[in-house]
C-alpha cells in the first residue's frame, strides 16, 4: 500500500483526505492518504520521519510551505515562489513542487476565463506568491495589492526579475478600487472572508467585466463572490483551486490521469 499525506498545523479542516481518496477508489489503487499535525517548529523533521518510514508523497499546508523548502530539492517554480506544497519522495533528495500555482490557473480556466489581461492578486503570503507566480506566467499583467506594500513590491521584483511577465506592480489595499477598473480577473489569495462575512473588496468596485476567484472556501459562497455575482462578474470558488492543486500532486505522484471528476464530487460531497 502506498501512503500519501499532508502536514500542516492545524490539518484536521483539510478536505485532501476525502479528495485523494476518492481518486485512489476511482483508478482501484491500493493507497491511503493521512494527515500529520507536527508542532510548527517540526516541519523538517516531520518530512525526515516521513522518508524514513517509506511515505510516497505529503501535501503541505500552512505554515510548512516555506519551513520544508530546506528539506528538498525545489523546482525551479516552486523556489522561485518560495514555497512547497507537494513533495515526491520517490527522487533522492525529494522533489518539492509547488502546484497552487497551476491550481489556481487551472480553475480559472475550468470557468473559461481567458488568462490576458490584467489581473489584480490580493495577497503576497505564501497562496498570494504561487497566484501571480501563475498568472504572470501565462502572460498577465499582475498588480499585487497587499496591505503590507513592501511585500507586495518583493513580490513583484521576483516575478519581474524571471521575465515571465510583460509587468508585475505592487499596491496597497487602498489602490484596489482604482486597479479593478481595467482588471480582467481578481483573485483574493487572503483568508479574509473565511469562516465571517467580510470581503476585501468594496462591492462598488466590482464589475460585470471581472472573473472573481476567491481562495477561500469556507464558506464555499463568500462575501466577496456573492458581491461579485450581484455585479454580474464570473465566480469561482476556491474548492477549484483546491481541487486541482489536489490534480496536480496526484499527477506528479502516481503518473496516471487523474480522476478529475470523482475528485470533484468527493470535495463538494465533503464541504
Ligand atoms: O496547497 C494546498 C495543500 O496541498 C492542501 C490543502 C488542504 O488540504 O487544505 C490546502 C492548500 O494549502
Amino acid at each position: 500500500m502506498d501512503v500519501y499525506g499532508l502536514i500542516g498545523n492545524p490539518v484536521e479542516h483539510s478536505l485532501s483526505p476525502p479528495m485523494h481518496e476518492a481518486a485512489y477508489e476511482a483508478l482501484d489503487r491500493d493507497a491511503r492518504y493521512v494527515t500529520f499535525e507536527p508542532p510548527t517548529d517540526g516541519a523538517t523533521d516531520a518530512i525526515t520521519s516521513a522518508e524514513t518510514l517509506g511515505v510516497a508523497g505529503l501535501n503541505v499546508t500552512v505554515p510548512f510551505k516555506q519551513d520544508v523548502l530546506s528539506a528538498v530539492e525545489p523546482t525551479p517554480l516552486a523556489a522561485q515562489i518560495g514555497a512547497v506544497n507537494t513533495i515526491d519522495f520517490t527522487t533522492e533528495p525529494p522533489t518539492g513542487h509547488n502546484t497552487d500555482a497551476i491550481g489556481a490557473v487551472r480553475a480559472l480556466a475550468h470557468h473559461d476565463v481567458t488568462l490576458d489581461g490584467n489581473a489584480v492578486v490580493i495577497g503576497a503570503g505564501g497562496a498570494g506568491r504561487a497566484v501571480a507566480f501563475g498568472l504572470a506566467d501565462e502572460g498577465m499583467s499582475v498588480d499585487i495589492a497587499n496591505r503590507t506594500v513592501k511585500r507586495a513590491q518583493k513580490l513583484a521584483a521576483d516575478i519581474n526579475e524571471t521575465a515571465v511577465a510583460s509587468s508585475v506592480s505592487p499596491s496597497s489595499l487602498d489602490g484596489l478600487p482604482s486597479l479593478l477598473e481595467d482588471a480582467d480577473v481578481l483573485v483574493n489569495a487572503t483568508s479574509v472572508g473565511m469562516e465571517e462575512d467580510r470581503s476585501p473588496v468594496p462591492a462598488n468596485a466590482l464589475h460585470a467585466d471581472l472573473a472573481v476567484l476567491d481562495a477561500v472556501y469556507s464558506p464555499l459562497s463568500t462575501r466577496l463572490l456573492e458581491d461579485a455575482k450581484a455585479a454580474g462578474a464570473t465566480t469561482v470558488d476556491g474548492a477549484w483551486m483546491l481541487l486541482y492543486q489536489g490534480v496536480e500532486a496526484f499527477e506528479f505522484w502516481t503518473d496516471c490521469d487523474p480522476p478529475v471528476e470523482a475528485m470533484n464530487d468527493a470535495l463538494r460531497g465533503a464541504l
